[in-house]
């Protein structure tokens, strides 16, 4: 570490590989990169809706891609225990619209659970940052079989979701389940089914 002008330590920039805060401690305006640019939708699309229109009422709301973007983002936008029923907040990797029909998730699946409002009110929070956390931050095994995140509330539960890429795949998939499990802190049983059946109301591949 070298001794900067105004007696602060400063790490030369060809001495380590990342950009940190320490780069700049004076200023202190480092950002920490994400692997991934990740972009939040929101919807409410209410009891008119239904699959043929159902993509007019997601709104795109905003792409980051450092850590301290998604903090800016996640302190600034209304928490999940705040939202109308019927709400829906989607966190995607750029490019891929939070929707069955995206190249990316037409052949994916979800994991999800279904958590009662009542009893789930005060943790819906931390559960949804969490689960975001372990997106952005790529704590899955098999990062690229990730698509996105969704938080949905209901008159009678919050739901959480994962979507992966592919549902075809049971060792992935079961290691998804069991990551997000964990890093969400999720009690009960999480339930993955393929898109294709979620759209026809077919049966559940796997639990977790
Ligand atoms: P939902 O909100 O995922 O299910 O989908 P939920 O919470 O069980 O139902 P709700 O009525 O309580 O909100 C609800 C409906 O939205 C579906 O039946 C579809 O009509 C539509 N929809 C949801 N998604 C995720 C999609 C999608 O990806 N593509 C299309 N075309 N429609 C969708």
């Amino acid at each position: 570490m070298a001794q900067s002008d105004n007696n602060t330590l400063a790490v030369p920039a060809e001495e380590s590989k990342y950009v940190t805060v320490f780069n700049d401690p004076v200023n202190f305006n480092a950002k920490h990169p994400l692997h991934s640019s990740w972009t939040l939708w929101f919807d409410n699309p209410g009891k008119k809706s239904n699959a043929n229109n159902w993509e007019q009422s997601l709104k795109e709301l905003i792409t980051f891609d450092t850590v301290e973007d998604f903090w800016g983002v996640y302190n600034n936008i209304m928490k999940t225990c705040d939202l109308a029923i019927s709400s829906n907040y989607h966190l995607f990797k750029q490019g891929i619209k939070p929707m069955w029909e995206d190249p990316a998730n037409k052949r994916g699946g979800k994991w999800s659970i279904q958590l009662p409002r009542n009893k789930t009110m005060g943790e819906i929070d931390n559960i949804w940052l969490f689960t975001m956390l372990a997106c952005i931050g790529e704590a899955f095994e098999y990062e690229n079989e990730v698509c996105g995140a969704v938080v949905s509330v209901r008159k009678a539960f919050f739901r959480i979701a994962v979507w992966t890429r592919s549902s075809d795949n049971q060792d992935m998939a079961m290691s998804i389940g069991r990551t997000l499990k964990k890093a969400a802190n999720i009690h009960g049983t999480m339930e993955f089914q393929s898109h294709h059946d979620s759209s026809s109301n077919a049966g559940k591949a796997w639990t977790v």
